[in-house]
């Protein structure tokens, strides 16, 4: 969705807008809200990003898939930047259903090398409660930054929307193992969600940012392009649940906003 630049200065979407995210968000599990980042910020972010993700790459073998990094990122700008991390209109859309207490919980990317392959199917988290089958509010929210235009042919995330995220069962809820990809794609729940459900690709140029379920069911595709295509990773969730932590260093910690600081208020201070 398109923020109207009244919105981008009052820092608040009409009411109008934000139920439209928020539907969005409730129903097929996703909002994309374009142009948040301006050419010189993402040039910022993708510089360092690059800098990092070749010294990460030279010391770590790939532990999403083949050619695939998951990599934390640290704590300092170009990447904690508030418009980034507390940016008003994505915390707007966000507490608007998860309450206003969110914390961002985990802050890291996800990059798809050159010759990267397809990820299996999967939710991020297993069923909140696996001894019943409930669908359950959302209490999670993945927002995903991508550092290049997302293409067809660079590897875009693929989604399963309009429900998966509603899904309780823990039998027929795919969840991450990135050692086993090929086995589970080819598994029944696997086969099923490949040949008989529409996933579709998050085809959306850099500057925009996904909001997603964290239950909602995707996947890497293959990057069959000859550069990186990098995404950040940031998880806000209600204030009871953790994705993961956050490591601050605790000058940087000082030097924060109260907003930032209330945001990650739950960060380890290093
Ligand atoms: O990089 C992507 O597009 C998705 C990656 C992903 O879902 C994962 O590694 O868990």
């Amino acid at each position: 969705m398109k923020v109207t630049s009244a919105e981008w200065k009052t820092g608040e979407l009409t009411p109008e807008n934000l139920l439209s995210a928020q539907m969005n968000l409730k129903i097929k599990g996703y909002v994309v809200i374009e142009d948040v980042f301006d050419a010189d910020q993402l040039s910022a972010l993708k510089s360092r990003f690059s800098e990092l993700l070749d010294a990460y790459v030279e010391k770590t073998d790939p532990n999403r898939g083949a050619s695939r990094y998951g990599m934390p990122l640290p704590f300092e700008e170009p990447f904690a930047s508030t418009t980034l991390v507390a940016n008003p209109i994505i915390l707007q859309v966000i507490r608007s259903i998860l309450g206003e207490d969110v914390i961002c919980s985990f802050f890291a990317s996800d990059t798809a090398l050159s010759g990267s392959q397809y990820q299996q199917a999967h939710s991020d988290v297993p069923p909140l409660f696996p001894e019943d089958n409930l669908s359950l509010p959302p209490f999670c929210y993945v927002v995903n930054i991508p550092l290049v235009d997302f293409r067809p042919d660079n590897g875009p995330t693929e989604i399963w929307p309009y429900g998966t995220h509603l899904v309780g069962d823990p039998r027929v809820v795919p969840v991450p193992d990135f050692t086993r990809i090929q086995e589970l794609r080819e598994s029944p729940l696997g086969r099923f969600t490949e040949e008989e459900m529409s996933p579709k690709q998050v085809i959306t140029p850099a500057g925009s940012v996904v909001i997603r379920d964290i239950r909602m069911w995707h996947r890497g595709t293959p990057n069959r392009s000859n550069e990186p295509r990098p995404m950040m990773a940031l998880v806000y969730n209600r204030p009871w649940y953790n994705h993961g932590v956050v490591e601050i260093d605790s000058a940087e910690f000082e030097g924060l906003s109260s907003e930032v600081k209330h945001v990650f208020r739950k960060a380890v201070l290093r």
